[in-house]
């Protein structure tokens, strides 16, 4: 944990307290201030970056069905309800053939297509702009004290006047994604994170063209793993499986384009419709978890406690039950002095947490088995592929899995 913050003056301005202060202006963040601004509560959200930025940072897409509805509970899905996308089906290509899944034919649901920057820029409409809630952006050096204190508080600087300022808060909510400072604020013997390299890079490119098909498309191909998922009509997210740690710089527009037409082709699909790459970035495949997410008065959401590579989908819906739970804990606590929410927290959001991590790694060896190298993994994984398509309950298990509804958790 950071060192102590030394004693502001008495009355200082620089000095001011908060029934809870948010760390970080993701879906987490900005949804558990949503729903502490509903109740009424004082909140204050801490954010590095603009409020441009993160209304433009390119990342998610697909939300569950439980996640919308959870967000439509809390009065936060309108426009998303309006403008998103409805995906009933999925499309495996290996073999050089096409392999179609009607995931919502199994089992009567749907994912939701809707592009984090919206979702983010919906979330922080409602909190600042019609809830009324306090955002401060820009901030610096982010640090947490007194952790186990009940007067947890956070210090960063102002960006204006470069004045260092302290917030004490009844809670601190650690929502700062995998790079901020509130995992780290948790002394290493108090926490154990459990951590999976999958020792695979994924080139994550944004491209803009139409999507090549109505659904999300997964190449299984020797030469590795490729993906297609619409996130507008005009703009596609494209995945090409890469040597961890690879240089973008060698992946010319050229060279993806060819390396995505080959490895997503398939007998009867058109070519792939080709645009300039507008985001080209590579991704190490890694995942986290931190077991507790809670430290005294530090309670984890979203990415800071838990981090799950993009294969399956899952890290924005993750971060989404998280902020469901624990503000709907911290409302409970607030207002009627019952605890039991806070107390079952980190529990109650590990067991989903697992669940995913599990189907992430599941799914990791089918997408990369066939490229290998290891014939043997290649044969196994290929087979584990075909018996989701042969076999009805090994289709309907894996259609509850992509779709995260094999679990019913309160108030999501
Ligand atoms: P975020 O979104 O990272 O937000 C954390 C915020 O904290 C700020 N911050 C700080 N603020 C104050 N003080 C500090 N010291 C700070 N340090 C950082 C950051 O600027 C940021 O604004 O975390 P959150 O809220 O936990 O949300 C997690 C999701 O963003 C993440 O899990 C998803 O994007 C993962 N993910 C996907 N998840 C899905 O459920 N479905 C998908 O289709 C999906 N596709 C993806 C993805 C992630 C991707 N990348 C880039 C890793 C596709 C990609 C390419």
């Amino acid at each position: 944990m950071a060192a102590a913050p030394p004693s502001p003056q008495p009355n200082s301005p620089s000095r001011e307290s908060r029934s809870v202060v948010v760390v970080g202006a993701g879906p987490a963040g900005l949804t558990i201030g949503n729903i502490l601004r509903a109740a009424g509560l004082d909140c204050l959200v801490l954010e590095t970056e603009t409020r441009e930025f993160i209304e433009r940072r390119p990342r998610a897409g697909v939300i569950e069905e439980w996640a919308v509805r959870g967000l439509q509970q809390r009065g936060l899905a309108d426009t998303l309800l309006e403008r998103a996308q409805r995906h009933t089906e999925c499309e495996f290509r290996f073999d050089g053939q096409r392999h179609r899944f009607s995931y919502t034919e199994l089992t009567g649901h749907h994912h939701f297509v809707y592009p984090q920057p919206l979702l983010v820029t919906d979330l922080v409409r409602e909190y600042a702009d019609v809830r009324g809630g306090e955002i401060r952006f820009g901030v610096r050096d982010v640090e947490l004290h007194d952790l186990e204190t009940d007067r947890p508080t956070v210090s960063y600087t102002d960006p204006e006047s470069g004045q260092r300022r302290f917030v004490y808060g009844d809670f601190i909510a650690g929502c700062d994604g995998a790079r901020g400072v509130s995992r780290a604020a948790i002394p290493a013997e108090r926490a154990r994170v459990a951590r999976h390299d999958y020792g695979i890079g994924w080139l994550a490119l944004l491209a803009e063209a139409p999507p090549s098909s109505d659904c999300v498309l997964f190449g299984v191909n020797p030469r590795g793993f490729a993906g297609h998922m619409a996130r507008s009509p005009e703009v596609t997210r494209y995945y090409l499986e890469c040597p961890p740690g690879d240089d973008p710089d060698n992946w010319p527009h050229d060279r993806v384009w060819a390396e995505l037409q080959h490895r997503l082709a398939a007998t009867g699909a058109p070519p792939l419709t080709e645009g300039p790459l507008i985001e080209k970035r590579v991704l190490d495949m890694h995942n986290y978890v931190v077991e507790p997410m809670v430290f005294g008065r530090l309670l984890l959401a979203g990415d800071a406690a838990h981090l799950t590579a993009p294969i399956a989908a899952k890290g924005m819906n993750l971060a989404l039950h998280d902020a469901f739970l624990l503000g709907d804990a911290l409302v409970a606590y607030a207002t009627t002095g019952d605890s039991a929410g806070l107390d079952g927290y980190s529990e109650a959001c590990l067991g989903r947490v697992w669940e995913y991590q599990e189907f992430s790694q599941w799914l990791s060896e089918v997408y990369h088995g066939a490229s290998s190298g290891d014939p043997y993994r290649a044969g196994t994984t290929l087979a584990r592929l075909r018996r989701v398509f042969r076999s009805p309950s090994a289709g309907l298990a894996f259609a509850e899995s992509y779709l995260g509804k094999d679990r019913t958790d309160p108030g999501c």
